[in-house]
């Protein structure tokens, strides 16, 4: 029989008492005493030095990776999901539904799963990679996939929402952004400041508006001096802000930010205006060479999407000031798209006979 301690929901200890994203940040996020607080315990995510890209830079520049792939279900949707679902739940609704690429489906369906809510999520046919679609599924959430793409998906799921009883919780749900900007937080904490730049994989253009609110709010708090030059990447065949138009036919290796309307496309300019940043294209050979250099220079794996980010850095290094401190955003895990891990990596696997001898020789010994 478990003790009643075991059967309620009480918190247990965590390492360094972590409680979630909500329970560390309650005072800037909007939820009262009396929200219910639907929690994987997500966030606190590792800010990683990378070396060997800091190196590439040269000229004193260091660069850090926000490992935001280690959340529960391995993204950073996981920051947004847990308050738009615990909002969902006090408003007491019925269901949830969103369109996505992946990442945003497998959250939304864990958090509304534990939620005790039914999660609808909607799906471009054949460009969500593997591990997205596994989690999904697994979670129980009711997934359909249609012919068209993620913009088309959007547009349905919006309609959804306005006309039967279920809530959308893609990022034009406002407390998805209100979740993700704890990302900003954390790295202020570990760093002492905000970076001279924020490098960043941009789709729907939700992370980078909210890590800019939470770079705004911590510096408003005195919690940082200065705030970062926003730099946000899209894939070359999805870039709609860097054209300036939206794309009809986005295509890109990136199936996560495969996206050619995006959702907050005011917002991330008015981000770009604010932070003296700017938008720029990166193409999927150079996404590649990121994704690549990640996983084998630094141990770190990502999907291509997140690779955006270094790509992007690496595309731009000549103007990036001496000393600067610079943090990349990864935000997924590797793991959800092994089918791209293999196909793009360089090594394969070697079939040989099982002989001491053939197996030393495979190796060059
Ligand atoms: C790994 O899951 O849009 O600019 O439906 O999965 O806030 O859209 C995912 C987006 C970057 C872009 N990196 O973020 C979805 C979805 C990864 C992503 C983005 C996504 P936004």
């Amino acid at each position: 029989m478990p003790s009643a301690n075991t059967s309620n929901h009480q918190p247990v200890n965590q390492a360094n008492n972590w409680q979630g994203l909500i329970e560390t940040y309650r005072p800037y996020l909007p939820v009262s005493a009396t929200t219910p607080v639907v929690t994987l315990l997500e966030g606190n995510t590792p800010l990683i030095p990378v070396p060997a890209i800091s190196e590439q830079i040269g000229r004193g520049v260091k660069v850090y990776a926000k490992y935001d792939g280690l959340n529960p279900t391995g993204s950073f949707k996981d920051r947004g999901m847990t308050m738009a679902i615990s909002k969902a739940k006090e408003a007491g609704a019925e269901a949830v539904v969103c369109a996505s690429t992946g990442n945003t489906s497998a959250a939304a369906a864990a958090y509304a799963r534990r939620a005790g809510m039914p999660a609808f999520v909607v799906i471009p046919d054949g460009y969500v990679a593997l591990g997205k679609l596994a989690q999904a599924l697994l979670y129980g959430a009711e997934v359909i996939a249609i012919e068209g793409n993620f913009d088309d998906a959007l547009d349905i799921v919006r309609s959804l929402a306005k006309n039967y009883p279920v809530t959308l919780v893609n990022s034009v749900n406002p407390y998805r952004l209100e979740g993700q900007k704890t990302a900003a937080f954390e790295i202020i904490d570990v760093l002492g400041n905000a970076p001279d730049w924020l490098c960043i994989p941009v789709g729907n253009a939700g992370n980078i508006t909210a890590y800019w609110m939470g770079f705004c709010e911590y510096h408003q708090a005195k919690k940082s001096d200065r705030l970062p030059k926003m730099m946000g990447f899209q894939a070359a065949g999805a870039s709609p802000l860097i054209s300036g138009k939206p794309v009809s036919q986005p295509d890109t290796i990136a199936t996560a930010i495969r996206i050619g309307n995006p959702a907050n496309w005011q917002k991330a300019i008015a981000v770009r205006d604010a932070s003296k940043g700017e938008f720029n294209a990166v193409t999927d050979d150079e996404i590649l060479d990121a994704y690549r250099l990640l996983a084998s220079a630094e141990g770190i794996f990502c999907e291509p999407a997140s690779a955006a980010s270094v790509a992007g850095l690496l595309k731009v290094k000549d103007r990036v000031p001496q000393n600067a401190t610079i943090v990349c955003v990864l935000t997924g895990n590797g793991l959800k798209d092994p089918t791209s891990a293999i196909e793009y990596s360089v090594n394969q696997v070697k079939t040989v006979k099982h002989d001491l001898e053939t197996v030393a020789k495979a190796m060059g010994f």
